[in-house]
């Protein structure tokens, strides 16, 4: 049987068939025209006239770097999933397969760029400097945050989907009036991160139309992890996402965001252009969630295993290893170590983990505004009176 054919809106009246959305969607699947790849799945260098230029300068320690970061990241991820599955955590929000995404991307930005994670952006917030221990207070219920959000320029993880579009729009404005906007060198620029599902949601929308009206320098980083939920890429669109760029009047490239290289190229192009006035600009990490939406999802129960053991093919880690091994004579004793390491790293999350205080019921009135608030205060003043008045059994 011959293989559908994307869909080409020639005629206005025309609409696709089932057939052609997917062919189009996952047309590209393979490589695709438009999909920039720097380091294929076998661990090749793939030259690429546009992007080249912003990975030239990585040298083999660096690229040495970018892998420790990704072997590192997945680790931390590993332990804050088996964690929640013991009972320590409430939840947790695997990264799993979209490390590549997070590092190269977070590794592109200067301490000076602002970035508004979702929920699965524990890969960035280790390019930023944030422990993985400092995650935990989140999925322990402890803490809503953990971080210093204005020192590490990495803001809150936002779980209402899309949101912070308009909260890194708002933000990347600011840079543009305040004139942070224009060198190359001293220029600022910011990172917004949100996932295909979220494409859908009309907050990412207005963050486009704002972010384009006011050319902030704001790059919309979009990891297509083919999945929102249980909900298929199939059903949030007709086109490839980065197309949807053009008609906010901004450009799009799609990334293999399986591809640490290449993730960091075209976002280090991304933010130049951002920098120098022209922004904005989306990015398309093209990537697969490996694990399940969060550890209150059974994955098992919408997706074939098929799907994800094509994608095991294409993990981020295994082909920068390969690149390391075969291209740059990278021995063993450089992966050994970089496995110790996250070993160390593996065993003082769960210690940190295990000794988390248990916060007073103050806390969660604590730092809710800068200054005291009446409101706040009263509603702490009930709270804490109702909390004592339950009498202690054990005293
Ligand atoms: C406004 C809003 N609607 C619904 C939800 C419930 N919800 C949580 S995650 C999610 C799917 C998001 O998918 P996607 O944007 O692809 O991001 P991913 O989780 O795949 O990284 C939904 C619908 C929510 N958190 N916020
Ligand atoms: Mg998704």
């Amino acid at each position: 049987m011959e293989e559908p054919q994307a869909w080409v809106p020639t005629d206005p009246r025309s609409r696709p068939s089932q057939a052609q959305v997917v062919a189009g969607l996952k047309g590209v699947d393979e490589g695709g025209a438009e999909l920039v790849q720097l380091l294929s799945p076998e661990g090749e260098r793939m030259p690429d006239e546009r992007f080249d230029r912003y990975a030239e300068d990585v040298s083999v320690a660096e690229l040495q770097d970018l892998y420790r970061d990704l072997v590192l990241v997945r680790r931390a991820d590993r332990e804050g999933n088996a964690l929640q599955r013991q009972g320590e955590l409430g939840i947790w929000v695997p990264l799993l397969g979209q490390e590549a995404a997070q590092v190269g991307s977070g590794r592109a930005l200067r301490p000076t760029d602002m970035a508004f994670p979702s929920y699965r952006e524990h890969g960035v917030a280790w390019t930023r400097g944030i422990d993985p221990t400092e995650l935990l207070g989140i999925f322990r219920g402890t803490d809503h945050g953990g971080w210093d959000s204005s020192g590490t320029r990495f803001h809150p993880y936002t779980i209402v989907i899309g949101n912070q579009c308009l909260n890194a729009a708002g933000y990347a404005m600011g840079q543009r009036f305040e004139s942070r906007v224009g060198d190359p060198e001293s220029g600022e620029a910011t990172i917004c991160y949100f996932g295909d599902g979220a494409t859908s949601q009309g907050d990412v929308h207005e963050g486009f139309v704002w972010a384009a009206a006011y050319d902030a320098p704001l790059v919309f980083f979009c990891q297509n992890n083919q999945w929102a939920i249980s909900v298929p890429l199939t059903r949030q669109t007709r086109v490839p996402l980065y197309q949807r760029a053009r008609g906010y009047g901004f450009p799009g490239v799609r990334v293999d965001g399986n591809d640490v290289l290449a993730c960091l190229a075209v976002t280090r192009w991304a933010l130049e252009e951002c920098r120098t006035g022209n922004g904005p600009v989306l990015i398309e990490a093209f990537t697969y969630r490996m694990d399940a939406h969060t550890t209150s999802d059974d994955a098992t129960r919408y997706r074939l295993a098929d799907e994800v053991e094509l994608w095991k093919l294409k993990d981020p880690i295994e082909r920068v290893r390969v690149h390391l091994a075969r291209r740059h004579g990278v021995g063993p004793e450089f992966f050994d170590g970089v496995d110790a390491e996250a070993d160390e790293l593996g065993s003082r999350i769960r210690a940190f983990c295990r000794a988390m205080p248990q916060p007073g019921p103050e806390r969660i009135f604590s730092e809710v505004y800068a200054d005291d608030s009446p409101q706040v205060s009263r509603q702490r003043d009930e709270y804490l009176a109702y909390h004592a008045s339950f009498v202690d059994e054990g005293a």
